[in-house]
């Protein structure tokens, strides 16, 4: 017969990139669905999220990671080392910059830890709907002897131009191997997680300065009731009174607005209706406390 069959491929790619560059954006474009938060603060995204693309004849794991920055906190620690960690073992990492804001002291750092890893790097130059041709030309030429690029693809996450040329050209660097999914599952991430990360990013919307980085969400309770809703207890921590009244807003308006966001989204997600009651809880300093973030996920 002589007919060679395709070989169906699959393996781990990493996404690292300063904070607010796209990361989450492009991963949500790659899977189709929305499963990694996305704002325009830093530091959105503090776990690995883990996002499943599967293909006719190949799967992608996806680690969306947290930005990589200096460490303030045990929180900010954590984070750094989750993004490391997704440098390693990956078949390849997108390495994505933000071409409209240019190469910053953060895009060094990450550079100079992506030297030492073995794994084929390939530069996104992300954001191409904001800049003309003349400026892609100069981020490119500025950007392309930086490191030994195995690929160099100028992309918008937002608009989705070139997420097909991403994708195949990363299907040529996975290893044969089988399909570790069902096709259908887009996360490995708990459903909890997700709606927890659904919740957090609603308030990072609609609050600014400290109260970001100061919340933790968590889903405390989730039941399917007889008649088909999804009933969802989750609880806010922020670390101060003060920040318990800016999240519930001048007679709850914040915090309803917040629940409604968040319903939708995670209505969404499980495809089903969902009754979603939220609560506001002070946890002083939980971001320094190692017993506070291993209850709230965040496990190193
Ligand atoms: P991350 O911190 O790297 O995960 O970045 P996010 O995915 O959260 O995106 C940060 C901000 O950049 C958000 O406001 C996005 O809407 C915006 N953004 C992401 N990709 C693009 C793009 O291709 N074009 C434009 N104009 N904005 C983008
Ligand atoms: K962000
Ligand atoms: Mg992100």
């Amino acid at each position: 017969s002589g007919a060679t069959e395709k070989k169906f491929r699959s393996g781990f790619v990493g996404i690292v990139g300063r904070p607010n560059v796209g990361k989450s954006t492009l991963m949500n474009k790659m899977i189709g669905q929305k499963i990694a938060i996305m704002s325009d603060k830093p530091q959105t995204t503090r776990n690995k999220i883990h996002g499943v693309l599967t293909r006719d004849n190949s799967q992608i794991v996806f680690l969306d990671t947290p930005g990589i920055h200096k460490p303030n906190s045990k929180l900010g620690d954590y984070m750094i080392k989750a993004a490391e960690s997704a440098l390693s073992e990956v078949e390849a990492v997108l390495f994505l910059v933000d071409v409209a804001d240019g190469f910053g002291g953060g895009d060094r750092f990450i550079i100079e830890r992506l030297k030492t890893v073995k794994t084929p790097v390939f530069l996104i130059l992300n954001k191409i709907d904001k800049i003309d041709d003349e400026k892609l030309m100069q981020t490119i030429i500025q950007y392309k002897d930086m490191l030994d690029f195995a690929e160099i693809i100028p992309i918008s996450a937002l608009q989705g131009n070139n997420i097909d040329t991403l994708l195949n050209q990363l299907d040529r660097y996975l290893p044969e191997g089988p399909q570790y999914y069902p096709a259908d599952q887009v996360t490995d991430h708990p459903e909890q997680f997700v709606c927890a990360e659904m919740i957090r990013e609603k308030i990072l919307q609609k609050t600014r300065e400290e109260i970001p980085h100061s919340i933790a969400v968590t889903i405390e309770d989730m039941k399917v009731q007889e008649n088909g809703v999804v009933h969802i207890g989750a609880v806010i921590y922020v670390e101060r009174d003060s920040q318990k009244g800016i999240i519930i807003g001048k007679q709850g308006a914040l915090l309803k607005e917040v629940g409604r966001g968040a319903r939708r989204d995670i209505e969404a997600l499980l495809g089903s209706k969902t009754f979603l009651e939220l609560w506001v809880k002070v946890k002083k300093d939980w971001r320094n406390q190692d017993r506070v973030l291993r209850d709230l996920g965040y496990r190193s």
